[in-house]
């Protein structure tokens, strides 16, 4: 295992990578920065338990006095959860910083996915992931996931990306850095809130076990990127689109009128859709990362199968 000095493995974590079974990591910026306290810790703390059920061990990941974790215990997740936005939104550029300061900081998808892989963790659960913003072709606003993805060997399974980008620019981009985008059970990208998006992923593939052996080749081949899996929301939970698009487009509206921007900008349009969807938009969000949890527990034990 890939241990290092700055990284703290959660024994269970440890003995399972060890032993060869199945782990999914997670996120904490979705805890601190993405959804609301308290329905942020219950989250995280029922997504563990999905993952349980589906007899994979949960390592959240996080940066919490200066130390990477891989794997938090239920009074750190609560500690994430209550202090929200006062913790630092970990990106790459963050990371070796925070640690120099023995500071915290929770992990976006780049950062989940750069502790992951040195904790020898290659399945990554999560809800959406950053991408190309709209108006990119003059704020130059893309996330870092998408260069992670590009360079870090983890497999992201996520629930699309969400209108508040421009999702043909995000597949363009992909496509530049070699990523991978696999939509389970459809060709078509799922847009987060809704099944549809009008845009086409790569492949199409409907088993656990389809997505392992592809991964598993990109692993054995010693490829340096990821892959993006993107499931669709439940047709339950899904959204309405005119309702969830009218909400996305009035979100940014307010962002440009008051100069959001910067690493500010994804949790802004977040909250603002949240607030103008009347908490519906919560409901859906909770219930695509459970979906995701699901199917990474699974994907991850496939993949221990194949050694
Ligand atoms: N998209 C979501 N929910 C989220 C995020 C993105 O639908 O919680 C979070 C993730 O942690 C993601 C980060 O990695 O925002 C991207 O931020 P930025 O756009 O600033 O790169
Ligand atoms: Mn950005």
């Amino acid at each position: 295992m890939n241990l290092n000095k700055y990284l703290d493995v959660a024994p269970e974590v440890a003995q399972a990578v060890a032993e060869g079974r199945p782990v999914v990591a997670l996120e904490s910026t979705i805890i601190s920065h993405g959804m609301p306290y308290p329905q942020n810790v219950e989250t995280a703390l029922k997504v563990e338990q999905i993952i349980r059920e589906n007899d994979a061990v949960p390592a959240t990941i996080a940066i919490l006095g200066g130390r990477l974790k891989a794997g938090l215990t239920v009074e750190e997740i609560e500690y994430l959860g209550k202090q929200g936005q006062a913790v630092t939104k970990a990106s790459r550029r963050d990371l070796a910083v925070l640690v120099a300061q023995k500071a915290d900081g929770a992990t976006t998808v780049t950062t989940t996915m750069m502790i992951a892989h040195m904790a020898g963790i290659q399945i990554f659960a999560t809800g959406g992931i950053g991408g190309v913003h709209r108006g990119a072709e003059t704020t130059m606003d893309i996330s870092a996931d998408l260069e992670e993805l590009a360079s870090t060997p983890v497999m992201v399974v996520c629930a699309g990306a969400k209108s508040i980008l421009d999702l043909g620019l995000t597949l363009e981009y992909l496509e530049t850095h070699g990523v991978p985008v696999i939509g389970y059970g459809t060709k078509e990208l799922p847009a987060f809130y809704t099944r549809k998006s009008g845009f086409e992923v790569d492949y199409r593939m409907d088993t656990p076990e389809e997505l392992a052996a592809a991964f598993h080749v990109s692993q054995t081949l010693g490829l340096k990127g990821g892959m993006l899996v993107t499931n669709p929301i439940p047709e339950e939970f899904a959204m309405d689109h005119d309702i969830i698009n009218k909400a996305i487009d009035e979100a940014i509206a307010q962002a440009n009128a008051q100069g959001i921007h910067g690493k500010a900008t994804t949790p802004f349009l977040l909250a603002k859709v949240k607030e103008l969807t009347g908490g519906d938009s919560l409901d859906s969000n909770i219930q695509l990362v459970f979906n995701n949890a699901r199917l990474a527990a699974k994907t991850a034990a496939a993949l221990c199968q194949l050694g």
